[in-house]
């Protein structure tokens, strides 16, 4: 009987544990934890987060601003963008050419509804965090957005350049 009750008591706790450690591995986005798919783009391709020597903090508003709006980097340079959606609204940031944006924005506006998850993006619920690892491995300047309808428009955007030297 004693050893029945603390088998059940074990149980339970292990069962407890495996929750919160579910409640501890989905952070605040609703991203899947499939594998990242690896495709060059245009502004570059998914990182590693081994390569990560940088992170960078955006701030998402509900002013429809991104703080900072223009960032800096170096040809080759993995960087870990860091989002604080401090908003009562859901923000995503999509990096992008500002062509493939505007393309995107304008397919969302006609699709609210769509879903969009490629590793370039991250959707960020109120008050909540999301990342982006990306590498930088083409030069140019290139943009990044929420397109979500009407914060695209309202000139949610900001700028990255990517120096060659
Ligand atoms: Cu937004």
């Amino acid at each position: 009987m004693k050893n029945r009750r603390h088998a059940l008591q074990t149980l339970a706790s292990t069962a407890l544990m495996a929750a919160v450690g579910r409640a501890v591995a989905s952070p605040g986005h609703d991203k899947p934890h499939g594998p990242v798919k690896k495709e060059q783009t245009e502004w570059g391709i998914a990182g590693d987060a081994k390569a990560v020597k940088r992170t960078v903090q955006i701030t998402m508003l509900d002013t429809m601003r991104f703080s900072p709006d223009n960032i800096a980097v170096k040809l080759g340079e993995t960087i870990r963008f860091r989002m604080k959606n401090t908003g009562a609204l859901g923000h995503e940031l999509v990096i992008g050419t500002k062509a493939k944006l505007d393309e995107h924005a304008a397919l969302m506006a006609k699709f609210s509804t769509m879903e969009h998850d490629e590793p370039y993006m991250a959707h960020v619920g109120p008050k909540a965090a999301g990342d982006i690892v990306w590498t930088f491995n083409r030069a140019g300047n290139f943009d990044f957005a929420c397109l979500i309808p009407g914060h695209y428009q309202a000139g949610m955007v900001g700028k990255i350049t990517v120096a060659a030297k």
